[in-house]
């Protein structure tokens, strides 16, 4: 892409924006300071239970996962943060790691305990960990994310999240409310363990591990649990949660409605899987999911700056850095072409009951080509022009693998 094709391209774009009343420079800044967190089990191969497969020069320890994501910081200008996961990255010097994390200008989002498997501990999660039957595996489930909350307080995290595998796969097999209960006051316990100035993300799944019955299968369950909680306690979205043709953006627009919307897991989904690249298969559905967002929070429902962003994937085919870069862009994409949407004619649509103008206003800014008006912020906040092209021509995974080598593998995992 040649400078002089990307100014003219610049320009055309704001030449639109005058129409809309939009200043291309506040635009640009707000696409430049939309900051997403990336997890560090998105830096090796993923892998299903048919097989995994490396793609080399996988970071095998902490350390390496930061140079990775400092990596993508840099060439992206799209991420400050990493996600740890507990037990698969116990910093060994907390103080080497933060300064590590601190000159790549990278900060610790919200820690993730892990109860969904068997790593050492003395009880088994086999049949569940936070609803147990057993009162000694809830206690042993619960002193992890206590544990997970103090190495989290080490690095600076302001909050953890809680991925539960529990559930059942037969019918008879669990007590719905016992189990739900049991949820409730293990994360009671939990919730008053945080600090202050913490908050705790409460996702839900409907399905996987368990195919029968899901302890927290959906937003509803989460908010129910949530609110007795106390109110740093929200519900977290991971856009691959969801049965098909959900209405994401609805759960959205309700969760903000409450101010109950801890933040996002951002990936994709076609049938049931929760590893797609964000914006790969249904671009239009997180564009408008951005709406809502940016609706939500002009109106006041609830503060921007209170929503976390991460992206949460693994990959088993693609080159999982080449695969953040891709889903950085497509969530810059959807956000930006959301911030397009007329909002004022809009609502006057609403008003009017013009169905037809309302799809129309949507229609226009999601088919609007932000490409260019992304690559500017991207190149105004020092990044690279095309990341995935620079990442190519300086053969990147290459020299990866000639350092760390060919067999590799992600640590954690
Ligand atoms: C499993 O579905 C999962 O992807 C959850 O979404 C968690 O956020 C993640 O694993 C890490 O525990
Ligand atoms: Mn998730």
């Amino acid at each position: 892409m040649s400078t002089d094709f990307h100014q003219k391209s610049v320009s055309l774009f704001s030449e639109q924006l005058v129409d809309k009343g939009i200043d291309l420079n506040q635009l640009v800044s707000q696409v430049s300071g939309f900051q997403i967190a990336v997890p560090s089990w998105a830096l090796g191969a993923g892998g299903t239970r048919f097989g995994r497969f490396s793609i080399g020069g996988e970071p095998r320890n902490l350390e390496e996962k930061l140079d990775d994501i400092g990596l993508l910081a840099k060439l992206s200008k799209r991420t400050d943060a990493v996600s740890l996961h507990i037990p698969w990255d116990i910093p060994q010097d907390v103080q080497a790691i933060r300064d590590k994390a601190s000159n790549l200008g990278i900060s610790f989002d919200a820690m993730n305990s892990n109860t969904f498997q068997d790593y050492g501990q003395p009880l088994s999660y086999k049949m569940g960990s936070l609803s147990n039957a057993n009162a000694a595996i809830r206690k042993q489930a619960v002193e992890h994310n206590l544990q997970v909350i103090e190495i989290g307080k080490t690095l600076g995290s302001k909050g953890l999240t809680v991925w539960l595998a529990d559930g059942s796969n037969f019918p008879g097999q669990a007590h719905f409310r016992n189990a739900l209960q049991g949820t409730t006051e293990s994360l009671q316990e939990i919730y008053a363990g945080m600090p202050e100035d913490w908050k705790l993300l409460l996702e839900y799944k409907p399905y996987e591990p368990n195919f029968y019955h899901t302890v927290i299968p959906d937003w509803g369950t989460s908010a129910l649990i949530c609110r007795q909680l106390g109110e740093r306690a929200k519900v977290l979205v991971d856009l691959g949660h969801h049965l098909p043709n959900t209405n994401i953006e609805q759960i959205v627009a309700t969760l903000m409605h409450q101010d109950m919307l801890a933040g996002f897991h951002f990936n994709d989904s076609k049938f049931g899987d929760d590893d797609l690249s964000t914006g790969s298969i249904k671009p239009y559905q997180l564009f408008l999911i951005f709406c809502e967002l940016i609706g939500g929070a002009m109106d006041g429902a609830q503060a921007w700056e209170s929503i976390s962003w991460m992206i949460d994937a693994s990959h088993n085919t693609k080159d999982p850095i080449e695969d953040l870069i891709q889903a950085l862009e497509s969530i810059s994409q959807a956000y930006a072409k959301a911030l397009l949407v007329d909002r004022v004619k809009l609502t006057q649509c609403q008003l009017d009951g013009d169905v037809v103008l309302a799809q129309e206003i949507l229609q226009d800014a999601f088919l609007t080509d932000v490409r260019a008006l992304v690559r500017e912020a991207r190149i105004q906040s020092g990044g690279e022009a095309d990341p995935l092209a620079f990442y190519r021509k300086e053969k990147i995974r290459e020299k990866l693998i000639a350092k760390r080598g060919k067999n590799a593998q992600a640590s954690g995992l």
